[in-house]
């Protein structure tokens, strides 16, 4: 963490940016009138007149007596403003098929979206869930639902059928949007088997609506499934937009927690717009008459759904939307992507700046990436070899870095260097953006001196804050608010250094970060004890060069398995990917006689880490067996 080197941005970006070193002044001198000034990115039906309600803490309320609609916002209103025949999206297939959408094209699509969940008895209030490829539909989905305020939560195409089933039942969904398939690695991967398999057991949902996209043989159930080409496209393309209060529900995302249960993660519509908008505009320099902007993410990660989505279209943004995978069909897909539509500002996770490394500089050096002008990261702290080679290699030198600490729960960007202000620092985030502010305290909740470490906090509220857990308040403050008293605890480890500026260190709790996607160990762990040979499990997230973190396990099979047969290994790894998904899967599985747990019956995964990181173990003197390390070294290198 000593970084001598520094990128200052280049001038010309500096001297035209939108966010200047100002607005760190501005924001310090009057939180609630930054705010409030923020507000007016947004065309409201009733302007709010009040900017933070604070008076319930943890409880906000933000522009609390405004009025609008999400759809409206990010669609109509554009087109409203001469820019229909903008292109909102450049979709590209991962067959290779394209599609311009105009935000013209996209009012009429949404609308009709919209008449037909109307038709399917769709009241404001009731969740829709979506689970779908990375395709222009999942995005009109998404809109129809918010203009005609049925919260939506999107379900990651990559998740299990069990997941899918989990959420359904905890949020009470009732109608469902899915898709035949989409494209993955070259060929159509089924999605609408795992939608009819999780709803087997969920009697209540009415109506599944299926996007014809790979044309796969799909089995409809007669009654409740509709195809969206029948469907959908019969309906009108008129649709008025009704305003909702600015607090209500825009969506519910599911991440994992410390403990199994996902949680369910409420954004409302006011605040959670103007934080999207405000971030994407600033801390990416955002010029949208001239921008071409991909977040290369995936629209289930709350990343799509702030800026694939609310942010870039709020904006009047125009976007690519990838379908695919990063080496389908050749390892240069994504910098032939920004060759084509004149990518300037691209964003995107370090395990894909990692994965690229070890492709070779010399794949994108093939293509022309000189209009990039801003590139950032997101998802996990991003080492600085890995920003130096994505400065060097993909922005050319010049482009800013840009590494966004945030959180599903933060909803918006709330650490990140500003491309027109900071001397970018490799590995650091730096600092909070103009409006936002964190510190990082020690077990007592005191803020550490520069040059120490300690626990990320956010100090005060900001507008695209979760609002709650869906369906559990209680979990909601215990989870964030009661570590130390009116501040965020957001579970990450972080220090300052010297210069006071900011470097992430990853979580504190148990949730593991696997090419930024994030997953509990105590959801694997149930996976694996959930197969009939299983008796105990732990899972450690073990640094990886690629993944970041990769998924170890050990295990304790039952006495009755014996040694669990030639291909136990491979039959749990199969195991937990159909539980939970594919990016489940751990990296390794180890069979051991036991596990180090302490006297209260917690596993002490740091230790178990230390093996499957190949380190002398550390401390084990709160172990209640302290003899338990040396057995399952010994037994280790037995099976070895
Ligand atoms: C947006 C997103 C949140 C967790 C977060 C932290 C890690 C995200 C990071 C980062 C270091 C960054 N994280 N961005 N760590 N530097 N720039 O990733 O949301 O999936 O909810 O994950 O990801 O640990 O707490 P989410």
């Amino acid at each position: 963490m000593h970084e001598e080197r520094r990128f200052e941005p280049p001038a010309e970006l500096a001297a035209n940016a939108n966010l200047k070193a100002d607005a760190y002044d501005r924001a310090a001198a009057d939180f609630e009138g930054f705010w409030a000034e923020q507000a007016k990115r947004l065309t409201w039906a009733t302007e709010p007149t009040e900017t933070l309600d604070w008076s319930n803490p943890p409880f906000a309320k933000w522009y609390a007596d405004g009025k609008l609609n999400a759809a409206y916002n990010c669609v109509d209103r554009h087109v409203e403003n001469g820019l229909g025949d903008k292109v909102a999206y450049y979709f590209e297939g991962e067959p290779g098929d394209t599609r311009e959408i105009t935000y013209a094209q996209l009012k009429d699509e949404v609308s009709k979206a919209a008449n037909a969940l109307l038709e399917l008895n769709v009241k404001p209030g009731e969740i829709v869930a979506i689970y779908m490829p990375m395709i222009p539909e999942t995005v009109v989905a998404m809109l129809a639902c918010a203009r005609i305020g049925a919260p939506h939560t999107v379900i990651f195409g990559g998740f299990s059928s069990d997941a899918l089933k989990g959420r359904i039942l905890d949020c009470d969904a009732r109608v469902v949007i899915t898709s035949d398939g989409g494209y993955r690695r070259g060929a159509p991967a089924a999605l609408k088997p795992a939608v009819d398999a999780a709803l087997a057991d969920c009697p209540d949902v009415r109506n599944v609506v299926v996007v014809k996209r790979t044309g796969q043989e799909t089995a409809m159930v007669e009654g409740r499934d509709l195809w969206w080409e029948d469907f959908v496209a019969k309906q009108s393309t008129e649709h008025t937009p009704e305003a909702f209060d600015a607090e209500h529900p825009l969506y519910v995302m599911y991440t994992s927690g410390s403990t199994g249960k996902p949680k369910g993660i409420l954004h409302t519509t006011g605040g959670y717009l103007v934080g999207t908008s405000y971030t994407q505009w600033g801390v990416f320099d955002l010029k949208p008459d001239t921008d071409v902007y991909w977040t290369a993410a995936d629209i289930g990660w709350v990343t799509g759904h702030s800026y694939i989505v609310y942010g870039a279209l709020a904006n009047a943004t125009t976007s690519v939307l990838y379908e695919g995978t990063p080496d389908t069909p050749h390892q240069g897909r994504w910098w032939e992507i920004v060759q084509k539509y004149k990518v300037s500002i691209l964003y995107c996770a370090p395990t894909a700046i990692r994965t690229f490394m070890k492709w070779g500089a010399d794949i994108p050096a093939k293509f022309d990436l000189s209009s990039l002008r801003v590139i950032g990261s997101v998802g996990e702290p991003i080492n600085p070899e890995a920003y130096v080679w994505y400065r060097e290699h993909i922005g050319g030198n010049n482009a800013p870095v840009v590494d966004t600490w945030w959180q599903t729960e933060t909803g918006m960007h709330m650490i990140s260097p500003l491309p027109g202000v900071t001397a970018g620092k490799p590995g650091a985030a730096m600092k909070a953006i103009p409006g936002v502010s964190v510190d990082v305290v020690d077990d007592a909740g005191k803020p550490v001196p520069d040059g120490s470490g300690g626990y990320l906090v956010i100090t005060k509220p900001w507008p695209a804050m979760l609002r709650t857990l869906w369906g559990d308040d209680q979990r909601f403050v215990d989870t964030y608010w009661s570590r130390w008293p009116g501040v965020y605890f957001a579970g990450d480890g972080a220090k300052k250094d010297e210069d006071g500026d900011l470097w992430l260190l990853g979580r504190v709790d148990d949730v593991m970060n696997v090419s930024g996607h994030r997953l509990s160990t105590t959801e694997i762990e149930s996976a694996l004890v959930s197969h009939p040979k299983v008796a105990e499990a732990a899972v450690v997230g073990a640094s990886d060069p690629t993944t970041g973190q990769a998924i170890a396990a050990f295990v304790i099979l039952r006495s009755e398995a014996g040694d669990g047969g030639p291909d136990v290994v491979q039959e749990l790894r199969n195991h937990v990917a159909k539980e939970i998904g594919p990016i489940a899967k751990p990296r390794q599985i180890m069979v051991v006689s036991e596990l180090p747990k302490t006297r209260s019956g917690k596993i002490m995964r740091r230790l178990l880490r230390d093996v499957a990181e190949n380190r002398e173990v550390g401390d084990v003197t709160t172990l209640a067996d302290s003899t338990v390390m040396d057995l399952i070294k010994t037994n280790l290198e037995a099976g070895k």
